[in-house]
This record gives structure tokens, C-alpha cells and sequence, in this order.
């Protein structure tokens, strides 16, 4: 019974391909080195996978940066602007268009910096996960060709170390539903018939080589398409097969159910079909009678995507009447996508809870699940008794574990009613009494809440960590570092200041470890995008604060000045779409739990005199499920967790959120539904086109459009934001606006940031000295 991987994560145990990249792209190491620790890493995974029991060992998983950017070079898909002509692509032309051909930075919500030179293609989240791909960029006049064979040489390169391998490609109608059309006057997926001759030729090369089987990876499967999506299917698959029909294909869809998408995709001829079992086991009994009893049914049990040990007693049971039924011929296991989302090794962690750790399964021990599971399957039950049986030990043993269950959550929760999720009074009447409370200007200017995280700063945490600085010196550090950026916002004139967030890591990271139920690994990376990676937070239990997290630092902060000083916290839909969540209860559960305890965060907060709160909310969106008939549940509990953590201060207390992203058009009712007072949101890219948004929606409370584009180094002068506020003021009226640029600033440097704050400030006095209210 085959036993499948679908994809192994490329960065290495100890990140070995995010310093082999950095090495290189900083001059460091030759090329030459880059290439040989691709294929060092390659080798392990190979190995690894091999020595676990996976019979079908992916190839072409690997990538230097991302894999949909590997695909649109081997396709030719390179814009004009790189300057290609032709010929195999050199490694500086690929990481010109993963990162602009000067210069990466990492903002705060994963937009890649845009330099002098040309930019980098333009990244975003690959389907509902936390890792980001580049996306392609289609001219109408595209010319497909075959600009590199690097599915056929690692296929290669695993034989020659006698690994037979499954090379993994991104299909063809994914891959062009996922790029974008330049001018956007046609859609990418009108140019199939030309990409389909490179996949031909692809496919013939690589069963030349001596494939057997090639993944096909086609994700889109799982989202809502159109009739003419469906048929780009049927045309694709049709000419593949018959160019290659010797080489048997594995439609691979995950993320999703394939639901509508069920009847074209069981028509198509491949002689596979894999699909997604932990996401939507419920498609199990559809799919298995409607694949053809040729075709191989690949089972997606174990979860590519978190980080449970599996109930493999329960697979099992679930997964033996149907190799029965089909027989082991027509059976695959599978993790459920592929594990490039899970942190490598869990015997790495030796510093976790010893009981949490057995509750755990890494990629590296989801392969031992998926060989425990084919190996039950073929030869029963009681070949396996005793890794079954070690699972549901410790299974039964997280279910009962007091570390999991709170009561006094649990009885919180239970305890929510409607005035715990709305504010005491209406937004015109909170308004009034804010305005009583905290005397501004027209136009009121402030920041997001970090300043710059200077290499001093990070200097000063990492020697705190390693034992180096003592907490007494890190602690004045931090005080220096407070008192200076609150005496500079004096200094420039902004109204309503923040202390800028040099004691925090992450602003996930930062608020986990100081909640109860929340659980930090050392070495359990994922990749976000390119070389930069992160560490979720794993939420294993009920969560509560046991302490206030972040009223020290503002009470600190508020004591230099008499200007307000805004509250900075994190929200909890942010905390629980960046961390990995449990699976034995709804994430809505666990995201009010979150809201209960930022909740007491914001009370104490005000009990401690703050006058502005802000929670933020980076990540709503981005956790907008992929199939539209479910946004509605999503939004309805996203909101009320903001409303629960929001909606306990007084109406002088001014709550602020603020949003990483620019596409309100589809959630502005919920955005609206939130009932913050001030909420500040990416326009300047925009030009603040997507207040129209807020403008046709009559959006009633404040809004702060950024005026400055924070993901560039560019210091935006005065004229450019006076610019952007007046669009901005023929959509809102002047008492609904805030001044202020469109992110936190910890990604920029002083020398960027300082320039462009003065000229913001004078922007918003220029406003205010014209013309004052226009209403
Ligand atoms: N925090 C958390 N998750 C996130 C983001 C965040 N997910 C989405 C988005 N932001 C991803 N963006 C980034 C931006 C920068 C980096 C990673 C993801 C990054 N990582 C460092 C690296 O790889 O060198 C490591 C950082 C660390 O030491 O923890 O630069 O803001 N939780
Ligand atoms: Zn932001």
C-alpha cells in the first residue's frame, strides 16, 4: 500500500538553507556552496523519508524560495522588466524576482520591500496557511517555454542516490488561477493552451527519465470556481495524458473539500486522486464512489498542517472498509498536504513539557504515522498493535490532562452574554465622551505602535536571553530606549503617542508566553516566505492571563508625558490565526478564550488610566476561509471575539484597531461590526481608493487611512501626504480622519522613520491651518 509525504520541509533541522541564502545574497559563500547545501538538504529529506517507510518519496518539493515562483520560471513566465532574453535562468535573475533586484526587508505583514532596481514580484498567503508565495506575473503576450528542467534533475538526483521519487509539480490551472494578468484586462487562465505544450514537454521528459508517477498539484481544487475553471480541467488533463501516457498522474487537491468541484475532478483522466482528509473528512464516502476503481483513492489522514499526534487507532478504523472495498491496489495514505507547514523534528524540542511532547507529532514523526498507518492497512491491525496503542495512550492522556481543561475558563466562557460584546453606549454618544476625555486637534496624528527595531535593541534581547545582560541592565536599557522615543514624538508635535515596543519580540510571541495555555518551542521553525521563518506558538490548553502583560510598559511610558499614551495589544482572532491551534475544540472556542483574556488585559489597562487602547487585528482577513459559503460563520465569530475583548471599557475609553491589508470592499459590513472608534488601515499603495469602501458603506466611526507607505524605505514628503489626505477627505469627513502611516514601523530605520513622521505632523498641520472643517 503506497505511503505518501506530498512534500518535506526544505529549510532544514537547523535552518541551514536560510543561512546558506543569506550567506550568499550577502557575498559570504559562493554560489557554488548555495548549491551544495540545496543538495546536502535534499539528500536528508530524501533519506530521511526513505528510513521512516514513505514509498512515494517526493521530488521537486525543494525550493530555494518558494515553489510557485520555481514554476513560473521553468515555464518562462519572467516579466519583461528582469530583463531575461532567453536561456536558462541564472540564479540572480531568480532571486531578482523573489526579492527585487536591490535589497529585502521583512515588514511586519510580510510585504517584501520594494527597492531602486526592479521590484520583486508581489507575494501573498498561499491559500488560508502562514506561508506567503510569489505571485506570477502574466503579460497578455506571454510565451510559454521550457526555461529549466529542475523537476527532471532532481528526479536524477535521487536516482542516482537509488531513490526512486514522485516528482511534485504545481498543475497548470492552479498555477495560472494563482498568477495575476498585467495588463488585468484578461485572466491568466486564457493563456492555458499555451502553457499546456511546457507541461507536455515536461511530463514526456520526465517519464524519459524513468518516472512512473508525477504529483500534480492542483490546491484550487478545493475553492469555488466557475464552470470555465472546471473545464481548464478537463482540457489540461486530457492533452497531458495524451502526451505522456505512460506517466500516471496524482491530482493532488488539499485545503478543502473538492465539494462541487468532486464531479469534474473524479472525470479527469489521472490515474490518482488525493485528497484532503483532515480538513474535510466528511468527503471521504462522495469521493471514494465516485473515483473509477482503476484509479488509485490517495487518503489525506494524517494533518499537514498542525501538529497533533494522530488518533492512528481511529484512522484505522475509518480507512479499512475502504481498502477493503477497493483493495490495496487502489489505496494510497497520505499526509493530508504537504508538510511543508509543520516544524521538522520534534526530538529536537528537548526543552518542551515532557507530557506536551508526547502529545506532539513533527513532519519527522508524521512520516512514522503515515508508514504505522500503511502497514496496518496492508497487513492489519495487530501488525501494528503497539504503536496504535502507544498513540491512543497518549491520546486519552491529553484528553484528561489538567494542563488542557481550565473550569474557571471553561465557566467564562459559559458565562459570555450579549452586554459583555457591546460597547455601553452608541458610537456618537462614546465619541462625545472621548472627546470630554482627551482633548485633539482636527486631523489627530499618531503611529501604529513599534519604532524602529534597531540592531542595538535586538543586540540587547538576544544577550538578555542568552544569560549575557542581566534583567536589571536589560530593563534600563529598555527604560532609555521608552523615555527617548516618547521625548522625540514631543518633540515632533504628534498627538497621541505610543512607547514604541522595544521589550517586544513578536507581537504574537509576546502576548503567548505570557498567557497560560500557550507553549514556545526552540528550534520548531516553519517557512513564512524566502528565507524568513517563524516559530508558532502552540495552544494546548484553555487560555487565561494570569497577570497583566503590558500595563507596566504603558504606565512607564504615560508617566514621561502628559500627551496620551495608547495601550498596544495584539487581538485575539491575530494571536490564534499566527499560532498552531487545538484540534479538540473549535478555534472559535479557543479564540473567545483569547478575547476573555485580552479583555482583562484592556480593563486593567484602563483601571491604570489609559485614555486609547489599540488592538490589533493584522491577520482577520487574512484567516477568511477559503470557500465563501463559510465566511459568514468565520466574520461572526472573528467579530465577537474583537467585540468580547473590546467592548468592557467606559464610553471615554477609545478603543483603536488597525489592519495590514487594503481589500475591505468583501468585509465591510464586519470590519463596521467591530465598533472600534478609530481604526487605522493600508491606503497609501492605494492612493486611498479603497475608502470608497468605507464611503459607500457610510462607515461611521474614525478612520486613520495611512498616508505613509511604510513597506518602502522612501521618506514620503509633505505635499505627497497632503496629497493623499485631501482624496481622503473628498470620501470622509474631516471629523472622521486620523493621520498616520499605514503599519508599525519596526522594520524601518530611524533615519527613514524620523523624516517621514516631521513631514507627516506638518502635513496634518497644514490641513488643519488651510481650511479647518469642511462639515
Ligand atoms: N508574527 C507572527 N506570524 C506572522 C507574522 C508576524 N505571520 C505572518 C507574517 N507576520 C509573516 N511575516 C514575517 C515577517 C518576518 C519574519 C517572518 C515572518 C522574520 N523572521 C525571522 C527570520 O526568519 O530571520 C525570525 C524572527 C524571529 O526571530 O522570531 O523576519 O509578525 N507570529
Ligand atoms: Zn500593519
Amino acid at each position: 500500500l503506497p505511503v505518501a509525504s506530498l512534500g518535506f520541509p526544505r529549510i532544514g533541522r537547523h535552518r541551514e538553507l536560510k543561512f546558506a541564502l543569506e550567506g550568499y545574497w550577502s557575498g559570504r559563500i559562493a554560489e557554488g556552496d548555495l548549491l551544495e547545501t540545496a543538495k546536502t538538504l535534499r539528500a536528508e529529506n530524501w533519506a530521511v523519508q526513505r528510513d521512516n517507510g514513505i514509498t512515494q518519496i517526493p521530488s521537486n518539493d525543494f525550493s530555494f524560495y518558494d515553489h510557485v515562483l520555481d514554476t513560473a520560471v521553468m515555464v518562462g513566465a519572467i516579466p519583461a522588466a528582469y530583463g531575461w532574453t532567453g536561456g536558462e535562468v541564472p540564479l540572480s535573475l531568480y532571486f531578482a524576482m523573489a526579492r527585487g533586484s536591490e535589497g529585502d526587508g521583512a515588514a511586519g505583514c510580510g510585504h517584501v520591500h520594494r527597492g531602486h532596481g526592479v521590484p520583486a514580484l508581489e507575494m501573498t498567503k498561499w491559500f488560508d496557511t502562514n506561508y506567503h508565495y510569489m505571485v506570477p506575473d502574466i503579460a497578455e503576450d506571454q510565451v510559454f517555454t521550457l526555461t529549466s528542467q529542475k523537476p527532471v534533475d532532481h528526479f536524477l538526483e535521487a536516482k542516482a542516490l537509488g531513490i526512486h521519487t514522485r516528482p511534485v509539480v504545481l498543475g497548470p490551472v492552479t498555477f495560472l488561477k494563482l498568477a495575476k494578468a498585467r495588463p488585468a484586462t484578461f485572466k491568466p487562465l486564457d493563456l492555458l493552451a499555451g502553457l499546456l505544450p511546457v507541461y507536455e514537454d515536461l511530463f514526456r521528459r520526465l517519464a524519459a527519465a524513468g518516472a512512473d508517477w508525477v504529483q500534480v498539484d492542483e490546491p484550487i481544487l478545493a475553492l469555488d470556481l466557475t464552470e470555465g475553471e472546471r473545464h481548464a480541467f478537463k482540457l489540461s488533463y486530457d492533452s497531458l495524458a495524451k502526451a505522456a501516457p505512460g506517466l500516471k498522474v496524482m491530482l493532488t487537491t488539499y485545503f478543502g473539500a473538492l465539494a462541487d468541484n468532486l464531479e469534474a475532478a473524479a472525470a479527469l483522466p489521472v490515474a490518482g486522486l488525493h485528497i484532503d482528509l483532515a480538513r474535510a473528512p466528511e468527503q471521504l464516502d462522495a469521493v471514494a464512489r465516485a473515483v473509477r476503481a482503476d484509479q488509485v483513492l490517495s487518503l489525506g489522514v494524517i494533518d499537514g498542517r498542525n501538529i497533533w499526534r494522530a488518533d492512528l487507532a481511529a484512522i484505522l478504523d475509518r480507512l479499512t472498509p475502504v481498502v477493503a472495498a477497493r483493495g490495496a491496489d487502489a489505496v494510497a495514505v497520505a499526509a493530508s498536504c504537504s508538510l511543508l507547514h509543520v516544524p521538522i523534528d520534534l526530538e529536537l524540542e528537548t526543552a518542551l513539557d515532557a507530557d506536551l511532547r508526547t502529545w506532539l507529532a513533527f513532519a519527522t514523526q508524521k512520516l512514522g504515522e503515515l508508514a504505522t498507518l500503511g502497514r496496518g492497512l496492508a497487513q492489519g491491525k495487530d501488525a501494528v498493535r503497539q504503536t496504535v496503542n502507544d498513540a491512543a495512550q497518549a491520546i486519552a492522556a491529553r484528553a484528561s490532562s489538567p494542563k488542557v481543561t481550565d473550569p474557571l475558563v471553561r465557566g467564562r466562557v459559559a458565562g459570555i452574554d450579549a452586554g459583555m460584546k457591546t460597547r455601553a453606549s452608541a458610537f456618537e454618544d462614546r465619541r462625545a465622551a472621548q472627546a470630554d476625555a482627551i482633548a485633539l486637534p482636527l486631523f489627530p496624528t499618531t503611529t501604529i505602535g513599534s519604532f524602529p527595531q534597531t540592531s542595538d535593541v535586538r543586540k540587547a534581547r538576544s544577550a538578555h536571553a542568552g544569560g549575557a545582560l542581566s534583567y536589571k541592565d536589560y530593563e534600563a536599557f529598555l527604560r532609555r530606549e521608552t523615555a527617548a522615543a516618547i521625548r522625540w514624538q514631543e518633540e515632533i508635535g504628534l498627538d497621541v503617542l505610543v512607547h514604541g515596543e522595544f521589550e517586544r519580540n513578536d507581537m504574537v510571541q509576546y502576548f503567548g508566553e505570557q498567557l497560560s495555555g500557550f507553549a514556545f518551542t526552540r528550534h520548531a521553525w516553519v517557512q513564512s516566505y524566502g528565507s524568513r521563518y517563524v516559530r508558532p506558538p502552540i495552544i494546548f490548553g484553555d487560555v487565561s492571563r494570569p497577570n497583566p502583560m503590558t500595563v507596566r510598559w504603558w504606565q512607564y511610558a504615560q508617566s514621561l508625558t502628559r500627551k496620551p499614551v495608547k495601550g498596544m495589544l495584539t487581538g485575539p482572532v491575530t494571536i490564534l490565526n499566527w499560532s498552531f491551534v487545538r484540534d479538540d475544540i473549535p478555534r472559535s472556542e479557543t479564540c473567545r478564550q483569547i478575547a476573555l483574556a485580552i479583555r482583562d488585559e484592556v480593563s486593567d489597562l484602563e483601571k491604570a488610566g489609559a485614555k486609547m487602547i489599540q488592538i490589533d487585528e493584522a491577520a482577520l482577513r487574512e484567516g477568511l476561509p477559503l470557500r465563501h459559503k463559510d465566511w459568514r460563520h468565520y466574520l461572526d465569530w472573528a467579530v465577537e471575539a474583537f467585540r468580547l475583548c473590546s467592548s468592557g471599557v467606559a464610553d471615554g475609553t477609545q478603543i483603536h484597531t488597525h489592519m495590514c491589508y487594503s481589500e475591505f470592499n468583501d468585509i465591510i459590513p464586519a470590519i463596521a461590526a467591530m465598533d472600534a472608534d478609530v481604526i487605522s488601515i493600508e491606503t497609501s499603495r492605494s492612493k486611498m481608493e479603497l475608502l470608497d469602501a468605507f464611503r459607500n458603506f457610510r462607515y461611521p466611526n474614525e478612520i486613520g487611512p495611512g498616508v505613509y507607505d511604510i513597506h518602502s524605505p522612501r521618506v514620503p514628503g509633505t505635499e505627497e501626504m497632503t496629497g493623499l489626505l485631501s482624496l481622503a477627505r473628498q470620501r470622509l469627513q474631516d471629523r472622521q480622519l486620523w493621520v498616520n502611516p499605514d503599519c508599525g514601523l519596526k522594520t524601518r530605520k530611524w533615519e527613514e522613520v524620523r523624516p517621514a513622521l516631521v513631514n507627516m505632523v506638518e502635513a496634518a498641520r497644514r490641513l488643519r491651518d488651510a481650511d479647518g472643517p469642511q462639515d
